[in-house]
């Protein structure tokens, strides 16, 4: 588990500031309230941390890169995250961050604590699928919340992280993200990202929930599963190049912060549509496969509670709560 002190986020909040991006070892001094040499011991732990920082009798210090290591500190560095992100843990192999997240949800941590893995050994889909997790590559991370709602509303969230995740990754790749509905991102109809929900609740109150989020970052080719689902695609394989997880997860924090806010002060109303927006299947014939019964018709919408809309070709209308849909 990776930590940061407090005052290293302050040097490098300081830092990241820096006008020009120079900022002089005095002013670092003055504005931490240590010395000069105290300044100067932070600055080489965060270059061992991996951070470049430049140094210049002249100038100063000044920021040149983050490292490209997940930690807490280049996480949240910089970012105002009033809830998502307020505590941030990084964990190199684990069995499954939904697991990690659950964990903590049960020990009683505040909400807004996200646990990020290198590497799951036990990545968890829907339905006690698997989530392919190799380290190194891609980003598998869980959010904690504890959204004063009811069970039955829940599903909720779902739209919420896929609306997030969906910005964030279009933000950084400029790939053209799309939804699935309930929980996958796609790229040129590939899937690039999926999420897993979960929760615990007593009677009309959800006690926590778990926002659980796999996005294939860097993932090569030969690393996917052969059993797919569905076909599945990475950042790097539709961009052509590696995509920083580090720029991905930053944005991430941010987005996911920004529609929880939304969603406490609106309700689900404007997740909903912000999700419609991203979503190509209206209109198109699809087919829903779900324990043990497959289904068909064309998507009409989705409803005020997340449940997908369809006509079969009865003219009959049919409400999804869940299912794996596929374009026919
Ligand atoms: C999902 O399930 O798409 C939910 C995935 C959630 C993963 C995150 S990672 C962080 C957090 N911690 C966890 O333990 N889980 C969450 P589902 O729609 O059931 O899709 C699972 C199916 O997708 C599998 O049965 C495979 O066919 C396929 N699959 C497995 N790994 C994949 C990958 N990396 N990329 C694309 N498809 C994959």
């Amino acid at each position: 588990m990776t930590t940061s002190t407090t005052r290293e986020f302050n040097l490098l909040n300081l830092l990241r500031n820096g006008s020009g991006g120079w900022i002089s070892g005095a002013e670092l001094s003055r504005q931490l309230g240590i010395s000069r040499a105290a300044v100067w011991k932070q600055i080489e732990q965060l270059r061992q941390e991996g951070f470049r920082i430049e140094a210049q009798k002249s100038k100063g210090y000044r920021l040149l890169a983050m490292p490209e290591e997940l930690t807490e500190a280049a996480l949240t560095m910089g970012q105002v995250l009033p809830i998502v992100g307020r505590r941030v843990i990084t964990l190199g192999k684990t069995d499954s961050t939904n697991l990690q997240a659950a964990t903590l949800g049960a020990e009683g941590e505040a909400e807004g604590t996200v646990v990020f893995a290198d590497s799951q050994s036990a990545g968890k889909g829907r339905r006690g699928r698997t989530w392919c997790s190799p380290p190194g590559t891609n980003l598998y991370l869980s959010l904690l919340l504890r959204p004063a709602i009811a069970p039955w509303d829940a599903p909720q969230l779902t739209f919420l992280s896929a609306v997030a995740a969906a910005r964030a990754l279009r933000n950084v790749s400029r790939l053209p993200i799309t939804v699935k509905w309930p929980n996958d991102l796609l790229v040129n109809g590939r899937k690039v990202a999926g999420m897993l929900n979960e929760m615990q609740a007593e009677s009309e109150q959800v006690g926590w929930v778990v926002l659980g989020i796999g996005i294939n970052v860097n993932m090569r080719r030969e690393q996917f599963p052969e059993d797919l689902r569905y076909p599945a695609t990475s950042l790097a394989l539709e961009v052509g190049e590696d995509v920083s997880r580090l720029a991905i997860a930053r944005e991430l924090l941010a987005e996911l912060d920004r529609a929880y806010a939304v969603y406490l002060r609106d309700g689900f109303a404007p997740i909903r549509s912000a999700w419609l927006e991203l979503f190509p299947f209206v209109d198109r014939l699809v087919e829903i496969s779900g324990a043990g019964e497959t289904v068909s018709g064309r998507v009409t919408g989705v409803d005020g509670d997340g449940a997908l809309l369809l006509v079969d070709d009865r003219g009959k209308e049919l409400r999804i709560l869940s299912g794996d849909v596929r374009p026919l």
